[in-house]
């Protein structure tokens, strides 16, 4: 099995600021703890973060054929981009939508996921260890 996992804008700060939120963990030890657990379960994963919104359908639409899965935290795209949404439909991947934080105990704005209703599956406000929740999702 193939995975990718997507990191959306702001995703590269991780374990900088806001630990009270977001934990602090950076990305490349998120990154590593997925490749660790990835391995343990015979898969391969390709991680790529990016803080464009393009960046990222591109990723999408060039890991459609070698991808099996995606785990995908889209930072704030989640709240705003059709454009996203029509590329995880565009690429039929199954994708996992991640948040470390659950944000249907935040603001308002925060509550609303344009991606959800494309996605296979979500996970919310597990931190760090949502991302191989998802994983261990996409390998059942
Ligand atoms: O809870 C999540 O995982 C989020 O996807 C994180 C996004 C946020 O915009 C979403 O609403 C929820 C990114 C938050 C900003 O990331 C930071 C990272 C390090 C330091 C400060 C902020």
């Amino acid at each position: 099995m193939n995975i990718l996992l997507l990191n959306g804008p702001n995703l590269n700060l991780l374990g900088e600021r806001e630990p009270e939120i977001y934990g602090k963990t950076t990305l490349a030890e998120l990154e590593a703890l997925v490749y660790q657990r990835a391995r343990e379960l015979g898969a391969e994963v390709r991680a790529f973060q990016s803080n464009h919104e393009g960046e990222l359908i591109d990723e999408l639409h060039q890991s459609r054929r070698w991808a099996n899965g995606v785990i995908f935290n889209p930072g704030a795209f989640t709240h705003s981009s059709y454009a996203l949404r029509d590329a995880i439909v565009a690429c039929k991947l199954r994708v996992v939508e991640v948040h470390l934080s659950d944000i249907t105990q935040r603001e308002p704005w925060r509550r609303v996921s344009v991606l959800e209703e494309v996605c296979a599956h979500r996970v919310l406000g597990k931190g760090v260890a949502g991302y191989l929740e998802a994983l261990e999702w996409l390998l059942k």
